[in-house]
């Protein structure tokens, strides 16, 4: 039986290179699948795959009556100063993460739109970059282009990012003017913040359908839109700048991303040129990332009735001191789905822990008001049955438009250290039909942009009638599938504290670099002020990770992976981590080599999978085990481990 579907790429991607403008031109690169190339803008969507639109003119988010004729975010002060993207094909981080900054301004996360400043180059390099340690569980997950970010993006790839804990580091550990140079591995998960909610919309044409845009600005800020640019169509009329393309096609010429931070439904269409005017009076107020002394103060004004803008995307974070733990598998989005009748995680809790909230995402393509609904079932060991165990909660819901969710459950799950588990999405469209569901799979959009994606057996899995099949074995039109982005957040039940905090702080007061460099001691501050408050084991690992890489680019005192494995506790050899090295331990990782070379699913957890893999390749073999008997000997020799 075969009846999986392929819904095809779930979005147009706008990917922008450098330059202020040139839309176009070269246009006709070799494409070797559903992308097209122009300039730089990669479309993954042919119009006719796009046919439906994403918005329902009935369901407006906010009820027309209630908006303003005009309204700017700026006033507000939720707007962040007009950056420049320089000559790098960045405009999506700069748009991505501009909606962001306006976001946590107005959630009151921050409170100083002069001096938050979140690292665009953080997305744009650790999106499109190898993990380095095989043990990551998102490992092998990117982006791969020659130029990294700087090749381009768009606001799904920017969403993929954010989804995965990439994307929100400080300016200052992450600058962008270090982006020749490159960053440390450590700072690739220490961001403060997190994506929550990410909504997108294709295409929008009606004045319902900019409702839903208002709506969205005046909810969650602004509101990133992918367009075709070219310098020749931002027209100075004396006052202001007005974009108006007449001809251009979001499809066939969208080149750049920018910001919209506002709108003004009066803005004349005398405002444009007489030989390119639109029909109608109003405008989205655009911020820009070419700087402040290019167009208005870094702003213009783009009709309505633009006919290149598309890929309309809104961000909503939370902090990472809401959970202390994610349970994931993907680590860059994905760009296809199938319509599989369900798709899995299989975790194993690292800790005792309740688990209080899921986060997955909803293909737009799926159309408007999908329901969702995810069961949450406690496994048996080892199985490779997604439900083969006891269904704990079930949480289901509804949303309006593509994107990426995080969802509570309703009461939360009480889960040991050692406890496999299991979240369950099923997807149902409006007209009550099964939706297609979202997996990693290898794709090459087109010569320069390969998403990399990686799964391990025993991880995730599809269900096709009653057979649930593991995705590392599965394969899709384009590529080898990956994992299912579908995520859990825990809580710890013991009170958090991190090892690698408490050493990376130890070592830095070994020395002097917190009183010479000021990225050292800002990100030394910081760490200090952390560790000594109550807060989540994740915001405590975010400091330590950004004092690592601030350690490691300034001053070369530490490398990669000198202290990745800190935070896992647990040491190499100690399989159960007993605290002593035993023959026993040597014996329990030929065991795990035995079974997997077997095929049998045998999940270990983290710390465990650290103690085994002695040379840290991401794999349990016998030289591990060699190398703990090693340990074994060198102790009753000498009295100490190797590695004391
Ligand atoms: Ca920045
Ligand atoms: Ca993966
Ligand atoms: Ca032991
Ligand atoms: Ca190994």
């Amino acid at each position: 039986m075969n009846c999986r579907k392929f819904l095809g790429i779930f979005t147009a991607l706008s990917l922008c290179t450098g330059a202020f403008s040139y839309s176009g031109h070269a246009a006709d690169a070799a494409l070797t699948h559903p992308g097209e190339v122009h300039g730089g803008y990669v479309q993954l969507y042919t119009p006719a795959q796009q046919q439906e639109r994403y918005v329902s003119p009935e369901m407006p988010l906010t009820r027309a009556s209630s908006l303003p004729e005009a309204f700017d975010l700026r006033e507000e002060g939720y707007v962040t100063p007009v950056r420049d993207q320089g000559a790098e094909g960045m405009c999506f981080a700069f748009a991505a993460v501009g909606a962001c900054e306006t976001n946590l301004l107005m959630q009151g996360l921050e409170s100083n739109p002069e001096t938050l400043d979140l690292s665009e180059a953080h997305m744009g390099y650790f999106l499109y970059t190898q993990q380095e340690s095989p043990l990551d569980p998102m490992y092998g997950d990117y982006i791969d282009t020659a130029g990294k970010g700087a090749d381009g993006g768009n606001g799904i790839f920017a969403s993929a990012a954010l989804a995965s804990g990439i994307g929100t580091q400080q300016e200052l550990f992450c600058s962008y003017e270090d982006w020749d140079s490159g960053y440390s591995a450590y700072q690739r998960y220490s961001g403060p913040y997190r994506l929550h909610t990410m909504e997108t919309i294709t295409l929008v044409a009606t004045s319902s359908e900019r409702d839903v845009i208002k709506g969205w600005l005046m909810e969650s800020g602004g509101v990133s839109v992918a367009f075709s640019s070219s310098y020749s169509f931002y027209y100075d009329n004396g006052t202001s700048y007005a974009y108006y393309t007449q001809d251009r096609s979001f499809y066939e010429d969208a080149n750049h991303a920018a910001l919209i931070v506002g709108w003004d439904d009066s803005y004349s269409r005398e405002n444009f040129p007489e030989d390119r005017r639109p029909d109608h009076d109003g405008a989205w107020l655009v911020k820009n990332s070419y700087g402040v002394d290019l167009l208005d103060d870094g702003y213009f004004w783009m009709s309505y009735e633009e006919p290149s803008a598309g890929s309309y995307c809104r961000y909503e974070l939370i902090p990472v001191s809401e959970y202390d733990d994610v349970y994931e598998y993907d680590g860059a989005g994905y760009v296809t789905a199938y319509n599989y009748d369900a798709a899995a995680n299989i975790f194993l809790a690292e800790n005792d822990c309740l688990l209080t909230e899921t986060a997955f995402y909803v293909p737009a393509g799926n159309g408007n008001n999908v329901s969702y609904e995810i069961d949450v079932y406690t496994l048996e060991e080892n199985t490779s049955d997604p439900t083969d165990g006891k269904r704990v909660s079930t949480i289901s819901g509804r949303v309006q438009y593509g994107g990426y969710f995080t969802v509570p459950l309703e009461e939360e799950i009480e889960l040991s250290e050692g406890q496999q588990f299991s979240l369950v999405l099923r997807l149902k469209t409006s007209s009550g039909s099964g939706g297609y569901l979202p997996i990693e799979e290898d794709s090459a959009i087109n010569s320069t942009f390969h998403l990399q994606y990686n799964a391990r057996p025993g991880e995730s899995y599809v269900l096709q009638g009653r057979q649930w099949t593991d995705t590392s074995a599965l394969s899709g039109d384009f590529g080898d599938f990956g994992n299912i982005p579908l995520k859990a957040l825990t809580l710890r039940r013991n009170s958090s504290s991190s090892v690698r905090l408490d050493t990376v702080i130890s070592l830095t007061e070994e020395t002097d670099h917190a009183e010479t460099d000021p990225i050292v001691q800002a990100a030394f501050q910081q760490a200090r002020d952390i560790q000594s408050s109550d807060t989540s084991a994740a915001v405590m690992e975010g400091a330590a990770v950004t004092l690592l890489g601030a350690l490691e680019t300034q001053t070369g005192l530490v490398s990669y992976p000198d202290y990745f494995y800190l935070n896992l506790g647990a040491r190499p050899g100690d399989s159960n981590g007993d605290g002593k090295i035993l023959i026993s331990d040597a014996t329990a990782a030929l065991t795990i080599y035995a079974r997997r070379g077997a095929s049998m699913t045998e999940r270990l957890r983290l710390a465990e999978s650290y103690a085994m893999d002695m040379d840290t390749d991401g794999t349990i073999e016998i030289s591990d085990a060699t190398e703990i008997l090693r340990y074994y000997a060198y102790y009753g020799a000498f009295g100490v481990y190797p590695d004391a």
